[in-house]
């Protein structure tokens, strides 16, 4: 049987007025076919081209171009721009040196996460938050004023656009040229393209591998989308977006989705990007402490769940194990790959164990889950 993975088709119309902010890339986006789209950070974000699982086949074997300038930046400029930048963030910030990126969960007091960021540092005094649907820019802002730090907070128009995909360096090197070839995982230079230099690092929200190229002037978003286009055509290059099957399998959690303003950065399961033994004045990194010596009594997991093709959730589907509640299921879609429903969700602590047996609710009645590891096997092809 074929169940619809395109079902987010199936919702009313968005009307598209100024606050869903369109980009400097959504003609090329339209002309291309987009078929849906996500509101993130007030912005458009495709969420497919052809299908989700032709998009997951295409983005696994080739290259494809996303806009995602819905990843806004929030920049932090001046004399105490890494005090704030190091009390937003519980990741150890000393050890990013000027051309360093890296992914830096942002939490309140509790510990209780604010957004998960990849953070760039473009000087010593100069941070671009790269952040994940929440305005991290008031709190940002907020803290400055409310401790009086000299630093400027301010969301400059930059619009992000991923290459991914195994075939991504060739297309990128051939735009940018072969210095684009000796960036590495995580690190980002500034590269030309028509007269103008644009940040290019190596990242994005795929484990497939690939660029993000920081558009810093919306003039040049349709020809830097068109070159793309075009150096990449003996790739069979195409449009596409962060895929839904893709990032499940990969083990890529959305803010909003899997974890959201309830869950601590440990209860998120991004320990390793939490310093907690570092001696720095980061804002909840006391209660994280706490959590971690105290033990998490919930976290992420990754689950397959039985049988045919289920509809990915819209809200989340209870989990249960042995008759009494285990926790909740934010994504789910069909690999075909794997041959089986990939899922991710929040599990009592007890049943983040692989082989845990569940029982999901999902829209298509209750089937039968099992708690695994993430990322999937054969997820990353990095
Ligand atoms: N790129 C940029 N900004 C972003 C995203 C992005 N902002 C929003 C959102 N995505 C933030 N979330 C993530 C989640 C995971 C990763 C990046 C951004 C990621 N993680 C790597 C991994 O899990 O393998 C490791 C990161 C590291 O080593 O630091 O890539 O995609 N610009």
């Amino acid at each position: 049987m074929t169940l619809p993975t395109d079902a987010f088709a199936f919702a009313p119309g968005l009307a598209l007025t100024r606050r869903l902010r369109s980009t400097p890339f959504t003609s090329r986006v339209e002309a291309a076919g987009v078929r849906s789209y996500t509101v993130y950070n007030h912005m458009l974000l495709p969420t497919h081209f052809r299908g989700l699982e032709q998009d997951y086949h295409h983005l696994r074997r080739a290259v494809q171009v996303w806009d995602v300038s819905c990843e806004r930046q929030v920049e932090l400029a001046g004399p105490d721009a890494a005090r704030l930048a190091q009390l937003l963030t519980v990741r150890d910030l000393r050890t990013f040196a000027v051309g360093r990126c890296g992914y830096a969960p942002v939490v309140d007091n509790d510990g209780l996460l604010i957004n998960d960021p990849v953070v760039l540092r473009l000087a010593n005094d100069r941070f671009w938050f790269s952040v994940s649907d929440s305005d991290v820019v008031l709190w940002a802002g907020g803290l400055a004023a409310g401790l009086g730090l000299d630093v400027t907070v301010h969301e400059p128009d930059v619009w992000p656009l991923a290459v991914q995909g195994p075939l991504a360096e060739e297309v990128v090197a051939a735009v940018f040229g072969e210095q684009a070839r000796e960036i590495r995982f995580f690190r980002f230079a500034p590269l030309p393209f028509r007269n103008h230099q644009l940040v290019v690092a190596r990242s994005g929200w795929s484990a497939q591998g690939g660029f993000e190229i920081y558009v810093d002037d919306a003039a040049l978003g349709g020809e830097l989308y068109d070159a793309l286009m075009g150096a990449g055509a003996r790739y069979d290059i195409g449009p596409g977006c962060p895929n839904l099957i893709e990032r499940i399998e990969a083990g890529l959690l959305t803010y909003g989705t899997d974890v959201t303003r309830a869950d601590t950065a440990l209860e998120a399961g991004l320990d390793r990007y939490c310093s907690l033994d570092a001696p720095i004045a980061a804002l909840g990194i006391e209660a994280l402490r706490r959590q971690a010596t105290a033990g998490v009594s919930r976290r992420i997991s990754g689950l397959i769940i039985d049988g045919d093709a289920v509809t990915p959730p819209r809200d989340p589907w209870p989990a249960h194990a042995e008759g009494s509640t285990a926790g909740q299921i934010t994504s789910a879609a069909w690999s075909p790959r794997l041959a089986t429903n990939v899922a991710i969700g929040m599990l009592a602590i007890e049943h983040v164990v692989p082989g845990t047996a569940l029982t999901v609710e999902t829209t298509a009645g209750t089937r039968r889950g099992t708690a695994v590891e993430m990322p999937f096997p054969g997820a990353s092809q990095r």
